[in-house]
């Protein structure tokens, strides 16, 4: 199976990312978590991207705050499917982020999900790996109809609460 490069600008992103990571254990997707920065350590984050396919990897997954350029960074340099998370900051609350994350000129795509919307990007990722894995297709599948049961549970108890 390809492997997932987890790539953050910063160990601050952790906290956030950890959820990408715990998403990624649970389908028991190969992965390799880096912290390259588009802006701190440039060369790093080129070289990773640019073996990135050589080495192994299906998708690779960018968390980035602030002036966030480590997705778009990371994008120029592969073909391989890049996820954008963009995190949140303690100032402008992840919508700089956001939009530094999102808003990539048209050739080079960045898949942005919400601000710190990690646990998506995994799963975003293991989509794009389950194309061509049908045991991956199926773990999907199972965890979709454990979430919806989850929601339909959570709709009784609120109707036999409101609704005489
Ligand atoms: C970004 O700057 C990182 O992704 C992080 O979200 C933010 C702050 O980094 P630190 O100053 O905490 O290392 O590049």
């Amino acid at each position: 199976m390809k492997k997932i490069g987890i790539i953050m600008g910063s160990d601050s992103d952790l906290p956030i990312v950890q959820k990408a990571i715990d998403v990624l254990k649970e389908f028991e997707v190969p992965f390799e978590v880096h912290v390259f920065s588009a802006h701190r350590t440039p060369v790093e984050a080129k070289d990773f991207s640019a073996n990135a396919r050589a080495n192994g990897f299906g998708a690779i997954i960018a968390a980035a705050g602030m002036a966030a350029h480590l997705a778009g960074a990371v994008a120029a340099n592969t073909t391989l499917p890049v996820i954008g998370i963009p995190v949140s900051s303690k100032n402008l609350g992840g919508m700089e982020a956001l939009l530094s994350t999102v808003q990539m000129p048209s050739g080079i795509p960045v898949a942005t999900v919400a601000i710190d919307g990690a646990a998506n990007a995994a799963l975003l990722a293991i989509e794009m790996l389950a194309i061509t894995d049908g045991t991956l297709a199926a773990k999907l599948d199972a965890k979709r109809a454990k979430a919806t049961e989850t929601v339909l549970e959570k709709n009784r108890n609120i109707e036999l609460q409101f609704n005489k």
